[in-house]
């Protein structure tokens, strides 16, 4: 543990926010036989979307009433000190205006182009004393140059040069990375040496930045902190930070059909359990196609930022 982690550790409770193309279906798929495949952000692989289908629907992708100031709120109210949201994940699709490719929020999409999410919230954050980090995806579906290891480097120049983007135009607090596990390729190429190379480069770019276990196979020696997915671990190891994230409902992405919330009471004990035994808790929200918190995630929210303040913790 380090200075670097020191803000991290005393904030302990934190807002995921999983937001992207896939938000754009709700986590349906109708198919050409009439019928319907569930998912969220995993909807394109799991109900096997053509690209060329998928692409169609980020064509209309318009979150209009997304509002950064009412997320950084929300997570204010429920006394979340920090928020990470998916800036790509695995489908590839970016949130921001990327010049690597048009894949990407501005250029793929019916969404005003002056607007740029990450930015908005950015400054909400700032202006609320809420850190800011993104989540990133290392496996893509979508870039053509990942799948084949001839052309993995050129992927993985341009993984860089969008990494750079954003630390250089948001200075995020952190960077939580994902799909390292590279389920595609056999030989399994993306390397804890390679997550060491890539860290020892953001580092370069950014010495504050935090970065979880996933940026390198899993190792804390790589990233940080450990990323314990829907559980909360009995035995953590000595000395090593962690931080448990969790879905609201059953879905990391918007999943209209998916109304199973858990309660108030669970959530609260989660993160006092989780608390106790010196992780981070990380509550994930899943804005639906238009950029709004579904109003039971708020509720839920409101919740335990009243229990807190009521008892003293908040
Ligand atoms: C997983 C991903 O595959 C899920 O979609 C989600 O982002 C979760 C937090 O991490 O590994």
């Amino acid at each position: 543990t380090s200075a670097r982690t020191d803000w991290w550790r005393q904030d302990r409770f934190g807002m995921f926010i999983h937001f992207g193309a896939y938000s754009q279906l709700e986590g349906e798929y109708r198919r050409a036989d009439g019928t319907v495949c569930r998912d969220a952000e995993w909807i394109k692989r799991n109900c096997q979307i053509p690209m060329s289908e998928y692409e169609d629907a980020a064509q209309d992708f318009n979150p209009s009433s997304f509002d950064a100031k009412a997320i950084v709120k929300a997570a204010k109210d429920a006394g979340q000190r920090y928020i990470v949201i998916t800036s790509k994940h695995h489908d590839g699709y970016a949130m921001w205006p990327t010049e690597q490719n048009t894949w990407n929020l501005r250029d793929h999409s019916s969404f005003d182009q002056r607007r740029d999410i990450l930015a908005e919230l950015k400054s909400a954050a700032d202006a609320a004393g809420i850190k800011l980090g993104f989540y990133y995806s290392i496996w893509d579906w979508h870039d053509p140059d990942f799948a084949d290891p001839a052309t993995f480097p050129r992927y993985e120049k341009r993984m860089y040069a969008q990494l750079k983007e954003l630390v250089d135009s948001y200075h995020p607090a952190l960077l939580w990375f994902d799909g390292e596990w590279d389920a595609d390729n056999p030989t399994n190429r993306w390397s804890a040496q390679d997550g060491e190379r890539l860290q020892s480069y953001l580092h370069g770019l950014d010495p504050d930045l935090i970065t979880n276990n996933r940026v390198g196979k899993r190792r804390v020696v790589d990233g940080d902190y450990g990323t314990p997915e829907q559980e909360i671990p009995d035995a953590p190891v000595d000395g090593q930070l962690w931080e448990s994230c969790m879905t609201l409902n059953g879905h990391w992405g918007f999943a209209k059909y998916d109304q199973d919330w858990k309660s108030p009471t669970t959530l609260t004990r989660n993160l006092l359990d989780i608390a106790s035994r010196g992780g981070n808790y990380l509550l994930n929200v899943g804005p639906d196609k238009l950029g709004r918190v579904p109003q039971p995630s708020v509720d839920r929210l409101r919740e335990i930022g009243s229990w807190l303040r009521t008892s003293g913790q908040g």
